[in-house]
């Protein structure tokens, strides 16, 4: 493996050269997988599915490693798309790693970093802890989304692609978009980011269409386990803290699978007057994964003092026990740090 590796951070510089390179690396490699983090988004997997199909124009065949997990919310856009669930002794000479940077975020697919000979790396994550060493490495938190980096990467091969190959790939990275930007709520919204969504709408992206397929496409079970999950809230510390769940019972009388599910925790993030909001989701027996969400406090903390972790105001963690004794372990966590305030 050749350890040369660059950390290109001007955009200028990034449409000159990198997709170069990034042919030039394809052409050596046998065979090419593109990967993404551990519970992968709709940026990172559907960056993968624009990626793949430009390598596909350009002649190179490639395989998108997955966890195995359900991609139904993407079907639309998934008509090609080539993809197979990790497999210990899985070997890729060339290995693309999207909307990630660190060997930590991709759970055992990290197997696929050491097995590799060549490695891209294409994030716009803040690089924090153990950065994965590449051969070629785009890291620019600039960037909305990894599919953005990924349609001004390759744009001038984009534009001269066929019109429905165009109008595909316009509308892939359309959804990166909506993912991360929250449906352009968060305030990663910025003027380049409705500069770059008219070139895709020019493109032949339809954003009612992707919004109804991607943000409002869900099951009328889905909305059932919403409903009665929203019918779970009650408000703490003076009304300050709301709580909402799902156990497992509800999924089971619903026969619904919870890990299809978008978080509950988007449908009460606007909620008027609060100090944060916490999601209990049961997803095993006693096992329940928790989504904070806080304009005030800083949630990171609080998930990461229990082994979880993400952003300032968008967190999560895992604790084991019944519903009363992990919500007991949040009510008094958010206690103190309002008290902090
Ligand atoms: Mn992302």
């Amino acid at each position: 493996m050749s350890w040369f590796s660059r950390l290109c951070i001007s955009r200028n510089d990034m449409k000159n050269n990198i997709s170069t390179e990034l042919f030039a690396l394809a052409h050596k490699a046998k065979s090419i997988a593109i990967t993404t983090h551990i519970h992968s988004d709709g940026d990172g997997m559907v960056a993968a599915f624009a990626l793949q199909e430009i390598l596909r124009i350009k002649g190179f065949a490639s395989t998108i490693i997955t966890d195995g997990e359900d991609l139904s919310r993407y079907s639309f856009l998934m008509d090609k798309a080539v993809h197979q669930p990790f497999a210990e002794g899985m070997q890729y000479e060339l290995l693309m790693v999207l909307d990630c940077n660190s060997r930590d975020r991709l759970g055992p697919r990290a197997a696929l970093v050491d097995a590799a000979e060549m490695l891209f790396v294409l994030d716009h994550h803040v690089p924090e802890h153990g950065v994965i060493s590449a051969d070629l490495q785009l890291i620019d938190p600039h960037y909305v989304s990894a599919g953005a980096m990924i349609f001004r990467l390759f744009e001038r091969d984009i534009m001269g692609f066929e019109p429905s190959a165009r109008k595909f790939i316009s509308e892939a990275v359309y959804v990166t978009i909506l993912n991360d930007t929250n449906n352009f709520s968060n305030a990663n919204t910025r003027a380049e980011v409705f500069q770059l969504c008219a070139c895709l709408a020019r493109q032949g992206a339809q954003p009612h269409l992707l919004h109804q397929a991607f943000l409002q496409n869900q099951s009328p079970q889905e909305m059932l386990y919403v409903g009665h999950s929203l019918a779970s809230i009650r408000l703490h510390l003076e009304d300050r803290v709301l709580f909402l769940h799902s156990d497992l019972a509800l999924a089971k009388d619903l026969n619904y699978d919870p890990a299809s599910a978008m978080s509950v925790s988007r449908y009460v993030q606007g909620v008027a007057n609060l100090s944060a909001l916490a999601y209990f989701q049961e997803v095993q027996q006693e096992v329940w994964k928790i989504s904070l969400r806080s304009l005030k406090l800083n949630v990171q903390e609080i998930a990461a003092s229990h082994g979880g972790g993400g952003h300032r105001k968008a967190s999560g963690l895992t604790l084991k026990g019944n519903l009363q004794e992990v919500q007991d372990i949040i009510l008094k966590e958010l206690s103190q740090a309002i008290k902090k305030l």
